[in-house]
């Protein structure tokens, strides 16, 4: 269509993206396979028809099942690699990936394997599809502090820009922010950016949290910010991003429908709004999926489209000279 093709021209930035959560069925049921791993699913007609979420705990549960048949650095490396490819074609000329350590040394597959894996394969993407990237690596804050600051201590060699900062994901309720005050403290003081899922499920005081007492540089999700008028101006005011993710609000029942999201409540309340895909392969789409559902559903212009994409490469880590070529 035109709105697709107008969409996929303009460059853009996707800065929330879980790579475990790029894993299409197909090479899951692959690397099961090759690593001898049992899934509960006999082919992917099985797995797809598992997707079907009514909150975020219900997807986690299927997502720490599926990431189960990573295990060499090599299924690393084919993981990103394949996203790379995927957005590579979308008009996407960087990307900040999340992962989550946690969910792979808690099983027994080294820090240093997942990490080299996804390292090798955001250089050759940069390389061969012109992609540049930053690795962000997330606490699963269903974990302790003292879980986050052993991973935080076992990722210092990759603190030589290689990791470039940190991130807080999994089940939000019950998990606010204020858990990991000092574990963000210590990562601030390493020089590492960071940012925070917030008001996903959680209410607006977890963006508040997330703000005063993490400090964050970016904020993931933040949809429930507007439910406070206060935090709405002072977060407008701020300048910080938010990586908004409509069709995994939508496939988490966290709107019912996509002309509920609140998407352009958000940007006329003056905050700096970026889409992006999350866990592409379980929400059904990636960039150019999540652009198109949303630009449908609530009418938006083309200007505000270019607006949207602006503020990806705005928000981004890039530097001032980095971010020039694409503005
Ligand atoms: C996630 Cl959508 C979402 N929310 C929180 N944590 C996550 N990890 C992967 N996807
Ligand atoms: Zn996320």
């Amino acid at each position: 269509s035109d709105l697709e093709k107008f969409i996929t021209a303009l460059p853009k930035a996707e800065l929330h993206l879980h790579l475990e959560g790029s894993l299409e069925p197909e090479l899951m049921m692959e690397l099961a396979t090759k690593n001898n791993i049992e899934l509960p699913y006999k082919n992917v007609d099985e797995i797809r028809k598992a997707y079907d979420f009514s909150n975020l705990q219900d997807f986690l549960d299927i997502y720490y099942q599926g990431m189960n048949v990573l295990q060499g650095e090599e299924d690393f490396y084919a993981l990103t690699m394949a996203y790379l490819q995927k957005v590579a074609g979308e008009g996407v000329v960087h990307v900040e990936v999340f992962y989550d350590p946690q969910g792979h040394t808690s099983r027994g597959v080294s820090f240093s394997e997942a990490t080299n894996g996804i390292l090798r394969a955001l250089d050759d993407g940069q390389e061969e599809l012109g992609v540049s990237s930053e690795l962000i690596m997330s606490f699963l804050r269903h974990l302790s502090e003292e879980d986050a600051f052993a991973t935080l201590k076992e990722a210092e060699p990759w603190f030589d820009g290689r990791i470039v900062g940190v991130g807080l994901d999994s089940s939000e309720l019950g998990h606010p922010p204020s858990k990991f005050e000092r574990v963000f403290e210590a990562a601030r003081e390493m020089g590492l950016k960071l940012v925070a899922h917030a008001g996903e499920e959680g209410p607006a005081e977890y963006v508040r949290e997330a703000i005063e007492l993490l400090k964050i540089d970016r904020l993931d999700h933040g949809n429930r910010t507007i439910e406070d008028s206060d935090l709405t101006k002072e977060l407008a005011r701020s300048g910080i991003a938010l990586t908004v993710c409509p069709l995994s609000n939508l496939k988490l029942c966290g709107v019912s429908d996509m002309k509920e999201h609140p998407l352009k409540k958000m940007m006329n309340a003056g905050l700096k709004v970026t889409v992006n895909s999350d866990d592409p392969a379980y929400f059904g789409g990636y960039m150019t999926a999540n652009f198109l559902s949303v630009a449908e559903a609530l009418d938006l212009s083309k200007s505000e489209i270019a607006q949207l994409c602006h503020n990806s490469i705005e928000g981004s880590f890039l530097t001032d000279e980095e971010k020039a070529p694409h503005i």
